[in-house]
């Protein structure tokens, strides 16, 4: 059975497609009028998105979309680590870390999170040391080409699978050589980063090519650009196309599933599992 261990002796069943919940904890994510601080905020949200049927929540304080400003190691901590505590103190629920900082992977593992979610793939100094250091954490590696603020200029590739292959199999040696066993590894595309339009679509037509690598898979599509370019819509009218994505990822095998709208992806992700395991699994 495929499973991925985590810390405390707890594990992750990855035989059905999982739902990873976004908690971005950026000033701009949560506008309530300043009745609760932003770190309530986000633990309360992450508690919804729990009983809506998330299996992991991503905790997030660096916002990595094209052009946003960068994020320094005091801000990003004081946003994630109340979250991570917050959540910890009321829930045994899977926590991941979305950050490229080894000093907030550190501190976030210390703090209770499972899962390091990093979008530079550990190449950040420090990283690989600390994914070493703390050896029942999980680690997604996400593909991206060049760095958030210039990625989508004109990003090009002499085979868009085989380069994105290549990086996931440089990336795995450079896990195992610096202790950091494959069993612990997440793979993902990176939608959205350092891709054209055709190269995310193409990416989410074959999906399933990266099962060859036998890592559990994790896509990111949730309201995301490829779907306002191809669609003309705005983020807040990207829900049908998300759903359609998310479920793409489910019939192509991917095992983790990033979304903001968690109780809608279940629903698609529980007919999908009706429909191919029988409606009692
Ligand atoms: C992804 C991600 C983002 C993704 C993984 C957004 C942090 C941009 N996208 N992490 N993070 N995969 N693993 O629109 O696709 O959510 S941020």
């Amino acid at each position: 059975m495929l499973q991925l261990k985590l810390p405390r002796g707890r594990r992750l069943d990855l035989t059905m497609p999982r739902i990873m919940g976004i908690v971005n904890v950026t000033p701009d994510s949560f506008s309530d009028g300043g009745k609760y601080s932003q770190s309530d905020s986000a633990v309360n949200h992450g508690l919804i998105l729990l009983e809506q049927g998330a299996d992991i929540l991503d905790i997030g304080g660096e916002s990595t979309r094209p052009g946003a400003p960068d994020v320094s190691l005091e801000q990003e901590l004081s946003r994630v680590i109340p979250v991570i505590e917050g959540l910890r103190a009321q829930s045994d629920c899977i926590i991941s870390i979305d950050t490229s900082k080894a000093e907030v992977m550190a501190a976030a593992i210390e703090a209770g999170a499972d899962i390091i979610n990093d979008v530079r793939a550990l190449q950040t100094p420090g990283a690989l040391e600390v994914a070493a250091r703390y050896d029942s954490v999980a680690v997604c590696l996400m593909h991206m080409q060049g760095q958030p603020r210039t990625m989508q200029i004109a990003p090009t590739y002499q085979d868009l699978f085989e380069d994105i292959r290549s990086f996931f199999e440089s990336r795995i040696t450079s896990c195992e050589e610096a202790g950091v066993a494959r069993e612990r590894l997440i793979i993902d595309p990176g939608f959205g980063f350092g891709k054209t339009l055709e190269h995310n679509f193409s990416l989410l037509g074959q999906l399933s090519y990266f099962a060859e690598l036998e890592l559990p898979v994790l896509a990111g599509l949730s309201r995301k650009s490829m779907f306002g370019k191809l669609l003309n819509r705005d983020t807040d009218e990207r829900l049908a196309a998300s759903l359609s994505g998310a479920l793409l990822c489910a019939q192509q095998g991917a095992q983790i599933i990033r979304v903001h709208d968690v109780k809608e992806t279940n629903d698609v992700l529980r007919v999908w599992r009706a429909a191919t395991h029988g409606v009692n699994e």
